[in-house]
């Protein structure tokens, strides 16, 4: 490579850098990327999907003009950007006009730049006027979010630097594959380990993650609250507690000592399978108390991480609460070093939710039903706060009224693959086709795409620039490195083209340094405030930690060494009790199914399975079974399976693993068609985040 331009990986929230050039080695000037060594969250390492990242610009499949189907049923065919435009803005005039603005509907995505996601929430509540309004995050990490705003006032999925975990005496790891999911994050228990650091992981998997860990921890899934209530029991009755920290630095102790009271160990290791031990040595570990840990200024400093394993649930914001707790009674969070952590997913997946494409939220982390918030907000905009809409429904909630009597008759997608990824897909999908009218934005013809209207292409990662703000919470700029295919256009620019046409007042930018500057306004004065933050501190500083409330304000790596973001600076316990998943096996249904990833392909697949490389590494769907239980029900290594839960069946590939508990299964959500997983899962929503329960449900196999 000659040279190339600095930038970012376009999938996970580690936002490993990269250099991003033509290979003059290749005559064509084919693009390729290269590792930067000079963002730490990375450390200098990319994983398969960063490698292979370039391949996807060029794929057979790109969307390189407007598609448009004349009438429903219809053939997708190309078209003008001024014919897709034209119709998309005179069918929500037309829906508008028949049902009221709420008709219309918006969903969004983690993946989107800040710039993207703050114009996408503003073009929904001022250029369509609608409620309804949300996005793939909800499925991500909302329960995490509920809980820290909760507990600490402040959802910053990680309130520190990330090499911070490096020396970590005790890392507690619930439910989080980073090995697969963000490889060069191995880098940092490396160092950890290195230094003397021990690594507990709770799954219910041995996976390449549980492999390095010091101690693993393989519950039932579900049963994570129980588990983490159990490990806090046993800190109290065995003296491991820190009073004086729970004295000054919290409030609501006592109810939480009082609900723990009930999960003695014995009762903790028949809800979740965990031998006492275990969860004795998990404990000890995690307090500094087995002359293990290095204790290496002295102090003890210990982390509790949680990731969609123990979030993706029906009570899942209750039971990253449980881990705040333990966390909180330990003393962590807010010492340097030491703390509670959410692994955010998503590429934008922090800044993603900050800036106003969440049903419930304006830009800077604001509530939409925050008076002082929509005058703020309504004010940069220009319009009359009475104008900006009320809260609107969320993910789940929204997708399931798509074309109901009541919902939303169009729904505008940008960044996310649903009929892939929502749970209990095949509902979802009989939704979208009830819809009467469907726009998807993307590069790829997605299977989400290819069910709309109309079509429109837009920009990839390295054809574009704005910011996105990673897992530590440090806003970083994604830098054009290529200029796009002709015919395709930027989200940024679709949007207002859009806008201009349905006549929407205030100011619409395509350029996503005119959209940062109104994006920094809009967020002044909020949770997450970004004013301090301008694209040349990025890159002169390498990133910028939010809040930063000016532009001679250092940013915030570590916001709560002094004192949390709740009125009184305190963080908050809050008790909470174990509900155990929301279905449970039974004779019908005998086994727990779980979902997740694995390290090849990136989320719903449309980008990663039309990467060759990656396809090779992980060609189809398959279910992991203990060996026990395929031979039980006669089912070969390799064999095709039918899996059957309440909402319908998915066809995959039986591979028989010990690294899987006897009584549970796992399917990874990556392919479409009828090896979906999402074709099994259970959408039984969280009550705070509505988070849905992806991670546990009941279902039986059969071989086919
Ligand atoms: N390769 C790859 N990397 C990715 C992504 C991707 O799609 N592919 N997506 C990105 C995104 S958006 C996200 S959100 C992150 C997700 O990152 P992770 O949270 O690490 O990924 P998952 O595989 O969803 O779940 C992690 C683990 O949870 C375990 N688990 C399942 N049920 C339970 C339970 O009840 N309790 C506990 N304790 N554990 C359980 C699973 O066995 C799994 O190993 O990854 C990001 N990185
Ligand atoms: N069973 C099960 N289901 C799950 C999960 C699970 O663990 N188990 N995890 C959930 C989680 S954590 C997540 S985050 C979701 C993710 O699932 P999805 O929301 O489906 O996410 P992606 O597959 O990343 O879809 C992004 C789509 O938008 C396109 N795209 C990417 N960037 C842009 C952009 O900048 N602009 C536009 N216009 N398009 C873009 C991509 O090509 C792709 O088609 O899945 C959830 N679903
Ligand atoms: S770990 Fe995440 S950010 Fe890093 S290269 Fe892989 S997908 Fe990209
Ligand atoms: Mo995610």
């Amino acid at each position: 490579m000659s040279s190339g331009t600095p930038t970012h990986c376009p999938y996970c929230a580690l936002q490993c850098g990269m250099v991003v050039g033509r290979d003059l080695a290749t005559g064509g000037g084919q693009v390729r990327v290269a590792p930067r060594s000079d963002v730490p969250a990375g450390a200098g390492g990319l994983c398969q999907k960063g490698w292979t990242a370039a391949d996807l610009l060029t794929t057979a499949d790109r969307l390189t003009t407007p598609l448009m189907r004349v009438h429903a049923g219809a053939p997708l065919e190309p078209c003008t950007w001024d014919a897709a435009l034209d119709r998309i803005a005179a069918e929500i005039e037309r829906l508008r006009a028949a049902y009221g603005p709420d008709a219309v509907a918006v969903f969004g995505g983690g993946g989107l730049t800040n710039e993207k996601a703050y114009q996408l929430g503003k073009f929904a509540r001022v250029g369509l006027r609608t409620a309804n309004i949300d996005y793939n995050g909800r499925f991500c990490m909302s329960s995490a979010a509920a809980a820290l705003n909760r507990a600490f006032g402040m959802d910053r999925g990680l309130p520190m630097p990330i090499t911070d975990l490096e020396t970590a005496d005790a890392i507690l790891l619930v439910g989080g594959n980073v090995a697969e999911t963000m490889p060069p994050f191995m880098r940092h228990l490396a160092a950890q380990r290195a230094g003397g650091g021990q690594l507990i992981v709770i799954d219910p998997r041995t996976t390449p993650t549980a492999r390095r860990a010091d101690l693993h921890l393989r519950p039932t899934p579900g049963t994570d609250l129980a588990l983490a209530n159990g490990l806090l029991h046993i800190a109290v009755n065995e003296g491991l507690i820190d009073e004086t920290y729970i004295a000054a630095r919290t409030r609501g102790f006592d109810a939480v000592r009082t609900a723990v009271n009930s999960y003695w160990p014995g009762r903790v290791e028949r809800i979740t399978g965990v031998p006492v031990p275990q969860l004795r040595r998990a404990v000890w570990l995690l307090a500094g108390e087995t002359g293990e840990t290095r204790g290496r200024s002295g102090d003890h400093t210990a982390l509790v991480l949680t990731a969609r394993g123990a979030e993706q649930h029906a009570d899942g914001t209750d039971t990253v609460t449980a881990y705040i707790n333990l966390a909180l009674a330990l003393g962590l969070p807010g010492l340097p070093g030491s703390g509670y952590g959410c692994l955010t997913g998503q590429g934008n997946g922090q800044g993603g939710r900050e800036h106003g494409q969440k049903a419930d939220q304006l830009p800077g982390y604001r509530k939409i039903d925050d008076p002082v918030a929509r005058a703020h907000v309504a004010a940069v905009w220009d319009v009359e706060p009475a104008a900006i809409p009320g809260p609107g429904r969320s993910a789940y909630e929204l997708l399931v009224s798509l074309g109901t009597r009541d919902g939303p008759k169009a729904l505008l997608l940008f960044g996310s693959n649903p009929v892939v990824s929502a749970p209990h897909a095949a509902a979802v999908e009989e939704r979208l086709d009830a819809l009467e009218f469907l726009v998807v934005a993307d590069f790829v013809p997605s299977e989400t795409a290819l069910r709309a209207d109309v079509v429109l292409p837009t920009t990839q990662w390295a054809e574009e620039s704005g910011t996105i703000t990673n897992l530590e919470g440090r806003v970083l700029r994604r830098e054009r490195a290529v200029p796009p295919p002709p015919g395709v256009r930027g989200d940024l620019a679709v949007l207002a083209a859009l806008a201009g046409r349905l006549n929407a007042p205030g100011t619409w930018s395509g350029e996503p340094a005119e959209v940062f500057d109104e994006l920094r306004r809009a967020s002044a004065g909020g949770l997450a405030d970004y004013s301090g933050i301008t694209y040349e501190r990025i890159a002169a500083e390498g990133g910028v930690f939010w809040p930063c409330p000016g532009e001679g304000h250092p940013g915030t790596p570590r916001p709560f060494l002094e004192r949390f973001a709740t009125p009184d600076g305190r963080a908050r316990f809050t008790p909470v009790e174990h509900r155990g998943a929301v279905e449970d096996v039974c004779a019908d249904y005998p086994l727990y199914l779980t979902t997740g990833r694995v390290l090849a392909h990136y989320q719903s697949g449309a980008q990663t399975r039309r990467v060759d490389q990656l396809n090779k590494a992980a060609p189809e769907p398959y279910v992991e079974l203990h060996p026990d239980v395929a031979e039980r029900l006669g089912i070969a290594a390799g064999a095709l399976v039918r899996v059957t839960s309440r909402r319908g069946s998915a066809l995959v590939r039986a591979r028989p693993t010990d690294a899987i508990r006897p009584d549970t299964v796992f399917v990874p959500f990556h392919w479409a068609g009828t090896g979906r997983a999402n074709l099994l899962t259970n959408p039984a929503l969280d009550p705070l985040s509505r988070m849905p329960e992806f991670k546990v449900c009941a279902v039986r196999l059969e071989a086919v």
